[in-house]
């Protein structure tokens, strides 16, 4: 699979328009600037003007090994771009992600032009990234998704970021699909809702033996955390959705699903739950096996 680059002014602008990857922790009516947004005739003519990659230096590639997906189909899943302005310079910057090549930072250094800045030592497979203002230091932290380590959060200290993922409490192994940000708990301090895949799909094991017993399949203990019948169907379980809620210093502490904490919508302690009933949240996409 390959990202096509000579779209990503398009992709830009889509992004900028249609998600909201700035987020800041504080917003009371003294802490933001509010401006009346004009629109001309000429902003709404929707063309838009393609910018060749050799002139904005924006070169990326999301490139997949087909060797290395043909034994990991997740890596097919494709990965995310994050804009925001880390450095504050008001020029909004682009983090792409690479789930089997180098994920690239780039300086928005006006013009439409582009600088690949250096950023802590990434190891490959990147799926989801955004910025946030995690600590309300007004400087837009990274947080990135990985294909199956977790979330990696690089620190904003003055335009420059620090990786403290050791810290953070956000380690794992987890496969971040999606990232989403909200102050849930009303400390004014953004927590972290992570939509988690699964890093491996059960079809590429080849093969999965299963039993059939007076017209029953039954599910073999080895899978029983991963396979399920339903309704004459074998699925996949997706994997378990995280819940972050920051402390202090950027440390974060994980929700535990089965506290009571959150209800259904008919006001149920649906997760307390034991584990196996299902009923934490997950990633929806599941694979059908053939029955
Ligand atoms: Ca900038
Ligand atoms: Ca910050
Ligand atoms: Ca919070």
């Amino acid at each position: 699979m390959v990202f096509d680059m000579r779209n990503i002014y398009i992709l830009f602008l889509i992004f900028i328009i249609s998600y909201n990857t700035i987020i800041y922790p504080k917003c009371e009516n003294n802490n933001f600037i509010k401006k009346k947004l004009t629109i001309t005739k000429s902003n709404l003519s929707g063309r838009f003007k393609l910018i060749d990659p050799t002139k904005s230096d924006l070169n990326f590639k999301n490139s997949v090994d087909e060797w290395s997906a043909s034994l990991n189909r997740t890596l097919y899943n494709g990965a995310g771009v994050a804009v925001g302005d880390y450095n504050k310079d008001g020029l909004p910057d682009i983090f792409l992600c690479s789930v089997d090549g180098k994920s690239k930072l780039f300086k928005n250094i006006g013009g439409f032009t582009f600088r690949d800045e250096a950023l802590p030592n990434l190891k490959h497979g990147h799926r989801s990234a955004v910025f946030a203002d995690l600590d309300g230091n007004d400087w837009l932290d990274l947080i990135i998704g990985t294909i199956e380590n977790g979330i990696i959060l690089l620190a904003n200290v003055n335009g420059k970021f620090k990786d403290i993922t050791e810290t953070s409490g956000l380690k794992g192994i987890y496969s971040p699909m999606t990232i989403a940000l909200a102050d849930i708990n009303n400390d004014s301090y953004i927590d972290i809702y992570v939509s988690n895949n699964r890093s491996r799909d059960i079809r590429d094991e080849g093969s999965v033996k299963l039993v059939r017993r007076k017209g029953q399949i039954i599910i073999p203990p080895k899978y029983k955390d991963r396979l399920i019948m339903s309704n004459g169907v074998i699925k996949e379980y997706g994997a378990e959705d995280h819940l972050f809620i920051i402390q202090i210093n950027m440390r974060f502490d994980k929700v535990n699903w089965t506290d009571g904490t959150f209800l259904d919508s008919i006001g149920a302690g649906h997760y307390a739950r034991p584990l196996f009933n299902k009923k934490i949240p997950r990633h929806t996409c599941q694979t059908h096996l053939p029955t």
